[in-house]
């Protein structure tokens, strides 16, 4: 019987060897498999498990509120699973009678493990949910920004997401394709939930033999895999003002499509005012453009004519929106594509995310997949994602969102589950100051991550090759079953497992379990989803052949996609899902909220931090995603680390940057500003523009205990501030730094070690 088990980042074929070592291959069939791999067996990374349940020794010792400045630098204790389960319940129990259910912060944000079950914050909220609940959070790292702004103005993200003009549709009816970020074959290795087949680098493949041109707008060359393309530098952060001067050349020389714009977006005049500068802002001429972007007038004008003149696909990476005014590309983004007039037309209007996960652009329908109930939360407090510091600093403070004022709970007890706050979050030494804020902190994990070193109380996790699971992604076309194929390290279960440990002692056994073992529940979710899609085109079997069959195709056929065409050929049917059902290029009640940061139509904000007002030394500072990894998961692993350069995250730096301080590739580096200091292995290239650096996230973070950081982990750097008052996104990619180097004699990296643990035994001797 085949045996598979899926990742964020591929399925897998699984094959257990007589010493029960198991070995995994990317499915067959898979046509670009990802190269990150899922050999969880290998040496450095087995050391790094949470094999027993383990506390901080001050907090063992002393109880909840212990010194916690010190946590990651006290030794972990490991303690028996009751006594481990005891202190978490009665800690919890505590909270909750003095402080009440909104204090506790369980909004728990990760990408945890594939697998629909098990699935780390479905599991916490349903738990929390059972005691009377827990602050949570709203939106993504991801998509801050976009989630928050495109329901005003086009509808929700994840309509809009399913709706996507497929590779096909682009290859055939395409003919120039202008994107902002590239498409970054890198990223789409992944898709939330995993992939059978990577098509990315064939989509794209495809387009390039249909002869379609790539322009591609990017501070950097290498997130674009077509040698032809036409690369034009860009200063970070600057692309809303390039976009608006190509809306304004459009526009100016009548080329836009009026009709379109009447019958099918709000507000058009208003936006002709701001372009043309008859509102009393300044005209958005190409002129106006190059001096904020650096990218040449000539260059915009010529393009803006091209594109008003041929079937012209737009796209943007998700990480513009990741910046200062992130809402402002996005709108902006929908802005021109609106005024070039095809939207809803086979191969043109705008893509949001080509190159961000491999299910965009897919030919697979939408279908809903296995959830688990997380029942329901009756805490009305909450916090968009990326506000958990200001969260921990400001108990009670006010903050503007959506444009409302609402403040900030009183949290004394933080229980993460499948995440990485250490990874995720920015301005990690401000981070480190208000994590010592709670009374307590419980984490679920299955490495000793920087997170769980940081925790009070640290609950083993196992992995998905020592559990049942069903693996399920939308629009990625299959169901998998993820049959258990080794026993849990050590003394690790599943969070289910801990949860019901949890929730006996809780008296919530019942409510959280509804007297279910795993397998009831696979069964039971399964049974869900199939009487679902009763009617639909894709039948399932019943649970017992899926098993046994192991992967299900839910689409055997593509289905070309062209996006929003019903809502173009008929409006008044197919509304948007938008306060006037229209594309709102103007929305009035984001005018009416009236905020200083963001207007009722898109607009150029210098951000926080920027080339444009920079001191002579600094560069802006990039953190995309890492190619060898999902986020910091794995960074262990052989395959993460033969990335590195001395044992450190690589900084990609333009010749002339390098030239004028000193430095060739294989140099170690320190990245600095008034937040931080890391460093980082120097990698000097031709494929970055001058004044910018590009460092990826995911090396774990490993602080010198001075001030710098060893590994080079970008969040020590990044600010930390809301998008804008309307949106409060993470604003990762606005950082200003400075370069120095070579450093000659620099601090071991130390955090891929396993940590000082006190192990049981010892503990009881
Ligand atoms: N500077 C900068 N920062 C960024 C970004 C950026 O572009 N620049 N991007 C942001 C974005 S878009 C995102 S999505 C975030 C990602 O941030 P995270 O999703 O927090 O990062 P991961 O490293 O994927 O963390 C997942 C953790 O879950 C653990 N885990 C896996 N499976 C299980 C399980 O079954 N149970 C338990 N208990 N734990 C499990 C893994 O070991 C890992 O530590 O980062 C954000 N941070
Ligand atoms: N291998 C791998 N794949 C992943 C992930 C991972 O961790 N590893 N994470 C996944 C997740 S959670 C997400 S949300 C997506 C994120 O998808 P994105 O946010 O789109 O990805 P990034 O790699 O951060 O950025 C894409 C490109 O945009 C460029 N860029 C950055 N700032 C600017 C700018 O101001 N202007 C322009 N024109 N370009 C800019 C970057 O240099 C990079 O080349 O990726 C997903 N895919
Ligand atoms: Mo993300």
């Amino acid at each position: 019987m085949p045996r598979y088990t899926s990742s964020h980042w591929g399925i897998f074929e699984i094959d257990t060897d007589a010493s029960g070592s198991v070995r995994a291959r990317p499915l067959a069939g898979d046509e670009d498999p990802a190269g990150i791999g899922l050999d969880l067996d290998q040496p450095e990374l087995r050391a790094l498990r949470v094999k027993r349940p383990a506390v901080r020794e001050g907090w063992l010792k002393n109880g909840p509120g212990a010194k916690p400045g010190d946590r990651g630098g006290e030794r972990m204790i490991e303690v028996p699973w009751d006594e481990a389960l005891d202190l978490a319940s009665a800690e919890i129990r505590r909270v909750i009678d003095e402080h009440g259910n909104a204090s506790i912060f369980a909004g728990s944000y990760g990408w945890a493990s594939a697998g629909r079950f098990h699935h780390g914050q479905s599991q916490v909220h349903r738990f929390m949910n059972c005691l009377g609940g827990y602050v949570p959070h709203v939106n993504t790292y991801s998509l801050g920004a976009a989630h928050a702004l495109m329901p005003y103005i086009i509808g929700p993200m994840k309509g809009l997401m399913a709706e996507h003009t497929t590779w096909d549709v682009m290859a055939e009816h395409t003919k120039l394709f202008v994107t902002f970020g590239g498409v970054p074959r890198k990223n789409t290795q992944v898709s939330p939930g995993g992939v059978r087949t990577h098509f990315t680098r064939s989509g794209v493949q495809a387009m390039r033999e249909r002869g379609v041109r790539f322009v591609n707008f990017s501070p950097v060359r290498d997130n674009l895999d077509v040698p032809e393309a036409e690369w034009v530098p860009i200063r970070p952060n600057t692309d809303t003002a390039v976009m608006l001067a190509i809306a304004h050349v459009i526009v100016r020389e009548g080329l836009h499509d009026r009709a379109f714009l009447q019958s099918h977006c709000t507000g058009f005049d208003r936006v002709e005012a701001y372009l043309m500068g008859r509102d009393g802002s300044e005209p958005c001429t190409p002129e106006w453009a190059e001096a904020i972007s650096g990218v040449a007038a000539g260059r915009i004008a010529a393009l803006a004519r091209e594109m008003a003149g041929t079937r012209t696909m737009l796209n943007m990476a998700w990480s513009l929106q990741r910046a200062s005014h992130g809402e402002q590309p996005c709108w902006m983004l929908v802005t021109l594509a609106a005024i070039v007039g095809q939207i809803g037309l086979p191969g043109g209007g705008f893509g949001f995310g080509y190159g961000t996960t491999n299910a965009l652009g897919s030919p697979f329908a939408a279908v809903p997949g296995p959830t688990l109930d997380q029942g329901k939360n009756p805490v009305r407090d909450f916090i968009p994602v990326a506000r958990i510091s200001d969260m921990l600093e400001n108990p009670g403070g006010p903050f503007q969102y959506g444009g409302q004022t609402h403040s900030y709970p009183d949290i004394r007890l933080i229980y993460w589950v499948g995440g990485n706050p250490y990874h995720h979050h920015q301005d990690l030494n401000r981070l480190e100051r208000a994590w010592a804020r709670p009374e307590t902190i419980i984490v679920h994990e299955q490495y000793w991550t920087p997170t769980a070193r940081r925790a009070d109380i640290v609950f083993p996790a196992n992995t998905v090759l020592e559990r049942n699971d069903i693996g399920f992604a939308t629009r990625e076309g299959h169901l998998v079953a993820m049959r258990q194929a080794a026993q849990s390290l050590g003394q690790s279960c599943s969070d289910y497992e801990i949860f019901c440990g949890l929730a006996e002692r809780l008296g919530v056994s019942e409510a959280f379990s509804e007297g279910r073992t795993e397998i009831d529940w696979l069964h039971h979710i399964y049974e869900q989803t199939r009487q679902r899609l009763v009617g639909e085109d894709c039948q399932l079997p019943a649970f017992d052949d899926f098993w046994e069959e192991g992967l299900i195709l839910l689409a055997r056929e593509a289905r070309p996609t062209v996006m929003m065409e019903a809502f173009r050929d008929d409006p008044g049917t197919h509304r948007r899902p938008t306060p006037s059902g229209k594309i709102e290029l103007f929305s009035e009640k984001i005018a009416g909220f009236d905020l200083p940061d963001c207007l009722g139509h898109a607009s150029w904000f210098p951000p926080a931090e920027w080339l444009g007002e920079a001191e002579a030394d600094e560069l802006h500072l990039l953190s995309d995603q890492p190619s060898r990894r999902l986020h910091s998961q794995l960074d262990a692993s052989a395959h993460s680390r033969a990335g590195k350069i001395a044992g450190r995250e690589p900084v990609m730096i333009s010749e002339a940057d390098a030239a004028a301080r000193g430095i060739v590739t294989g140099d170690l580096v320190e990245l600095s500003n008034e937040r931080g200091r890391a460093l980082a292995g120097a990698r000097v290239s031709a494929d970055i523009m001058p004044g910018v650096l590009k460092l990826s996230t995911g090396a774990w973070y490993d602080p010198d205990g001075a001030g710098g950081e060893r590994h080079g982990n970008p969040n020590v750097l990044t600010l930390d501030r809301g998008t804008s008052s309307l949106t409060q996104g993470c604003s990762a990619q606005t950082c200003l730094v400075s370069l120095s180097g070579p450093v000659a004699e620099p601090a071991p990296v130390s955090v891929l070690d396993p940590p000082d643990i006190v192990v049981l035994e010892d503990r009881n001797q």
